[in-house]
C-alpha cells in the first residue's frame, strides 16, 4: 500500500514539474477592440458631402445647404456592394472640411436637414446604419475636426460644438466600430462669413484626451483613428503602401493628429509602448470624392489586388474609398471594378495547400503549443517554442511534389508582436532554396514569391523578440505565372 502511495507521489510530481506554462504576454498588447478591429482587415470609406456636388476635393464651408441633393441616394445600395466585395464595414464622412453634416444635426443650420433632399427629413446616417444592420456590416464615422463653415472654429466654443456633435453620432446610430479623426488643418475658409485664415496649434487645441474620453464612455467597443492613433494609426501615405516592415507599436506619447509623422507611421517602432497598429486609406479614384471626369481613372482589379498585397498583405488593414456619385449611389464603373477584384481574390487563395498537411518543429513547447496548430484552420491555437527559443524552423510536408507561389503567416498577436526577421524556404531537387525572407509578420502577411514545385515547405524564425508565436500558416497556388 505505502508503495503504490509512494508511486502515486512520484507521478503527480513528475506530472507537475512537466506541466507547461504558456508563454507570457510580451510588449504591449492589443485591447479586445483592437483584437476585433485587425479581424476586419478590409472595409468601405465613403466620402460624400457637397463637394460631390460642387466637384470639388476641400468645401470651402461657404456651400449653400440647397446644393446637396442626390436623385436616388440608397445606402443600401454601398451596403449591398461592400458585403459583396467581402468587406466588413463601412466608415462615413458624417462631416468634412467643408462643416455640411449628412446628419440633422441639433446644433447647426449647415446639414441636410435644409437641403431639399428629402424635402429635409433625410438622415444619411440613420439610412446607412439601417443598411449596414441589413447587409451584416459594422459603421464608422469620420467627423472632420477642421471645420471651415463654423463661426467658432478656433476658439474654445468649438471643441463643445465638435463634442456635442461627436456625442449626436455615437448615442442615436447604434454601435460604431471606427472613429476617424483626420489631421488636415488647412488655415483658411467660410468660419461665419468672416473670409480668413484661422490657425490653430494641432497639439492643444482639440484637448484630445478629453475628446477621446467621450468615445471610451460612449462606444466602449469603438476604435479610434488619427496619425497618432490612440488605436490604429495613418500609414503615412495615401497611395495605398503599407511599410514592408510594421511594427504594431508605437511611441505616440509626444504624437498628435496632423503632426509631421508621416516618415514613421509606416513602420512604427520596434520598441514601441503601445499598440497601435496601421490602417491604410485609398481612394479607389484620385480623389476622395465623386468626380464625373475620373470615371475613366477607377482603380482596375489588378490595381485594387496590388493594394491588397501591399496592406492586408503587410499587416495594415485596407480601408478603400468608393465615393457615391451625385445619385447618391456607387457608380457602376467602380462597382464593376470591386466585384472582379472580389472575384480575382477568390480565385487566388482557393485551396490551402497548407490546411492538415504534417508540421513538424525544431523546437516546441509542449504538446499544447505543436506545430500542427499553424494549420488547424483555428485562429485560437499557436505553434510556441520555449521561452529564450527565439530561433526555429518549422517544416511542412505536402507529401507529395507540389507547386506553390503564395504563403499566408499569421501571429499569435494577444501575446504581442515578437517575429523580427523570418525566411521561406522549399525543398526541391535534393535541396532547400530560399524563397523569400522578410521583417515583420504581426496580424497577418501575405507573400507572393515566384512558382516553386516542392514537396516541403520550411518557415525559419530567424530572429523574435521573444519565443514566436505562430497561429496560421497558408499555401496557394494562385493562378497565372
Ligand atoms: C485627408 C483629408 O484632407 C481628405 O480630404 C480625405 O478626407 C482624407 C481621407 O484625409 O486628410
Amino acid at each position: 500500500m505505502k508503495r503504490v502511495l509512494a508511486y502515486l507521489i512520484l507521478i503527480l510530481l513528475f506530472s507537475s514539474c512537466t506541466k507547461v506554462r504558456p508563454p507570457e504576454p510580451f510588449g504591449p498588447i492589443p485591447s479586445e477592440r483592437q483584437l476585433v478591429w485587425h479581424e476586419m482587415e478590409y472595409y468601405m470609406f465613403v466620402h460624400f458631402t457637397v463637394n460631390t456636388f460642387t466637384d470639388k476635393e476641400w468645401g470651402y464651408g461657404d456651400e449653400k445647404e440647397s446644393v446637396f441633393n442626390p436623385t436616388a441616394l440608397d445606402c443600401r445600395q454601398w451596403a449591398k456592394v461592400a458585403r459583396d466585395a467581402g468587406m466588413k464595414g463601412i466608415i462615413i464622412t458624417a462631416k468634412h472640411h467643408d462643416g455640411f453634416c449628412l446628419w440633422p444635426s441639433a446644433f447647426t443650420e449647415h446639414s441636410v436637414k435644409n437641403s431639399p433632399w428629402k424635402e429635409g427629413k433625410g438622415d444619411v446616417l440613420m439610412e446607412l446604419k439601417q443598411a449596414c444592420d441589413e447587409y451584416g456590416l459594422k459603421m464608422g464615422v469620420y467627423l472632420s475636426p477642421w471645420d471651415r463653415n463654423s463661426a467658432v472654429y478656433g476658439t474654445p466654443e468649438y471643441l463643445t460644438y465638435y463634442r456635442n456633435q461627436l456625442r449626436e453620432l455615437l448615442t442615436n446610430y447604434g454601435p460604431v466600430f471606427e472613429v476617424w479623426f483626420d489631421g488636415a488643418n488647412g488655415g483658411d475658409g467660410y468660419y461665419g462669413g468672416t473670409r480668413e485664415i484661422r490657425k490653430i496649434d494641432n497639439k492643444t487645441y482639440y484637448d484630445w484626451p478629453n475628446t477621446h474620453q467621450i468615445v471610451r464612455e460612449l462606444q466602449p467597443g469603438a476604435v479610434m483613428f488619427s496619425d497618432a492613433g490612440p488605436d490604429v494609426r495613418w500609414v503615412g501615405n495615401e497611395s495605398g503602401r503599407g511599410s514592408i516592415t510594421n511594427w504594431s507599436l508605437l511611441n505616440r506619447d509626444n504624437m498628435y493628429p496632423g503632426g509631421d509623422f508621416a516618415k514613421i507611421l509606416g513602420a512604427g517602432h520596434e520598441d514601441g509602448k503601445y499598440w497601435v497598429p496601421a490602417e491604410v486609406d485609398v481612394s479607389i479614384r484620385p480623389g476622395w470624392f465623386y468626380h464625373k471626369s475620373q470615371d475613366s481613372l477607377v482603380r482596375s482589379p489588378e490595381n485594387l489586388m496590388e493594394l491588397y498585397y501591399s496592406s492586408v498583405g503587410r499587416n495594415s488593414n485596407l480601408l478603400l474609398n468608393v465615393p457615391p456619385d451625385r445619385r447618391g449611389l456607387l457608380n457602376e464603373e467602380d462597382v464593376k471594378s470591386l466585384m472582379a477584384f472580389s472575384e480575382m481574390r477568390e480565385r487566388e487563395f482557393k485551396v490551402d495547400i497548407a490546411k492538415g498537411k504534417k508540421v513538424n518543429a525544431t523546437n516546441t513547447r509542449g504538446n499544447i503549443y505543436k506545430a500542427s496548430n499553424v494549420n488547424d484552420g483555428n485562429p485560437g491555437t499557436y505553434w510556441a517554442t520555449n521561452d529564450h527559443q527565439t530561433a526555429a524552423d518549422l517544416i511542412m510536408n505536402l507529401g507529395k511534389d507540389t507547386e506553390v507561389n503564395r504563403i499566408v503567416i499569421q501571429e499569435y498577436i494577444r501575446l504581442g508582436q515578437r517575429v523580427q526577421e523570418y525566411k521561406v524556404e522549399a525543398f526541391s531537387g535534393g535541396k532547400w532554396i530560399p524563397v523569400i525572407d522578410g521583417t515583420t509578420i504581426g496580424y497577418k502577411v501575405i507573400r507572393k514569391f515566384q512558382v516553386v514545385t516542392t514537396s516541403k515547405i520550411k518557415v525559419t524564425i530567424v530572429k523574435s523578440k521573444a519565443c514566436p508565436l505562430i497561429s496560421n500558416i497558408e499555401l496557394y497556388r494562385a493562378p497565372g505565372e
